[in-house]
């Protein structure tokens, strides 16, 4: 692959969220190892490493509490900013875990007033977030949940956040606004369970929506790894239900707190066939081309140019991992493995066009005259398959 392929543009559809790159690496045991930065000059050097947009917390950009002529100011500045970058805003999301008003969650506190404050934050944000042009809005509900199981009406905080997100999409539909919402599931941290844990938890939650067809899933590959998950089938399935909008792309190594490593410094092999599933559709054509946001943290060990040098990484990283993935598609071995895996025939429907029970019921060749020990007999060449993949990860084809 050329240095060109390999160097971000804008068209690659890479975003980054203001709290990832300016994260101060504050942990649970330790103060932070890095200054603040200044969303105007993050902005600057994002765009100067080929990155197509930004992302906020409405606490990234204005701080918690800012009277509304700060507020402006603020919002000013990071006008301006874009403009003179040309960086976007696809999406916008807001902080509903920071302050300690939300130490029991936003639209599942038990506290009513709470619940109230929480949607009044997010209608605010959603203002700018439509101003500034996003056209997703992420709802990652970190405090929505309970570390004891007597806390909380689980039943009842569904309603709740059912109530919440109704009340949000008829906003945006009677604003006008060209926003769609996409729920990030997470299993636990900050709380000890967090209520939608996993993509197929939100998915089930979604359908019960009163403006279900606004709402998606925004899935975190560390996310469903720390739930045992296999995020690769996770984004499949929600392709597959058409509910894909958003994805946080980072890394994570197994079932431990919440890493949020760089692209691809987690499991690696599984960052392949997530990018090949993302790039190589089934008529060629990407399966998802939304952008391709990084929600990952800067290790606390970094300095600011060890953060910047983060940046970039996840980016090359993608693209190799696409490169890779176009190799491993490419390659006439991989194509005649795949036949032998028959893997094509799933596509296939298990009845014949027009074919019902009955006519499954009198074809005597499925089951009186088939023969299963024969079919058991016959190899997978899955192992095959996938040494091949691991043979192009690894550049060795
Ligand atoms: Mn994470």
């Amino acid at each position: 692959m050329t240095t060109a392929a390999l160097t971000p543009t804008p068209a690659d559809k890479f975003t980054f969220g203001l709290w990832t790159v300016g994260w101060q690496a504050r942990d649970p045991f330790g103060d932070p190892t890095r200054p603040a930065l200044d969303p105007v000059e993050t902005v600057h050097r994002l765009a100067e490493l080929g990155a197509h947009g930004v992302t906020f917390h409405d606490d990234d950009l204005i701080p918690f509490g800012a009277a509304e002529p700060d507020r402006t100011k603020h919002i000013e500045r990071f006008r301006t900013a874009l403009v003179e970058t040309g960086l976007e805003v696809p999406m916008a999301t807001t902080n509903l875990f920071t302050h300690p008003v939300f130490k029991d969650g936003a639209f599942t506190a038990n506290d009513r007033a709470v619940r109230r404050y929480a949607l009044r934050k997010v209608m605010r944000n959603l203002d700018l977030a439509a101003e500034l042009g996003a056209h997703t809005y992420v709802f990652w509900g970190g405090r929505e949940g309970a570390e004891s199981d007597a806390a909380k009406d689980i039943r009842a905080a569904l309603d709740r956040y059912r109530e919440g997100l109704d009340t949000l999409a008829q906003y945006v539909t009677d604003r006008g606004y060209d926003l769609r919402f996409a729920i990030e599931p997470k299993p636990n941290e900050p709380r000890g369970d967090i209520l939608l844990p996993t993509i197929g938890h939100a998915l089930a939650f979604i359908n019960t929506l009163e403006h279900a067809d606004l709402v998606g899933v925004n899935p975190e590959v560390g996310h469903e790894q720390m739930a045992g998950l296999n995020f690769v089938h996770g984004i499949a399935q929600a392709l597959w239900h058409g509910k894909l909008f958003h994805l946080d792309l980072n890394g994570q190594r197994g079932p431990k707190f919440d890493q949020d490593l760089v692209f691809g410094h987690g499991d690696l092999l599984n960052a392949f066939f997530l990018v090949d599933l993302l790039e190589n559709g089934p008529d060629g054509a990407p399966a998802y081309d939304g952008p391709r946001h990084f929600d990952y943290k800067p290790a606390r060990t970094e300095d600011i140019a060890g953060v910047w040098h983060s940046a970039a990484a996840n980016m090359r990283t993608y693209l190799l991992l696409k490169e890779r993935a176009a190799a491993f598609r490419a390659d006439p071995e991989v194509r005649e493995a795949l036949a032998g895996a028959r893997t094509a025939e799933l596509a296939a429907p298990t009845l014949a066009d027009g074919e019902t029970y009955a006519g499954l019921l009198a074809d005597r060749s499925a089951f009186e005259d088939f023969d299963p020990d024969a079919a058991a007999e016959r190899g997978c060449g899955y192992v095959r398959l996938n040494q091949l993949a691991v043979e192009h990860l690894m550049g060795a084809r």
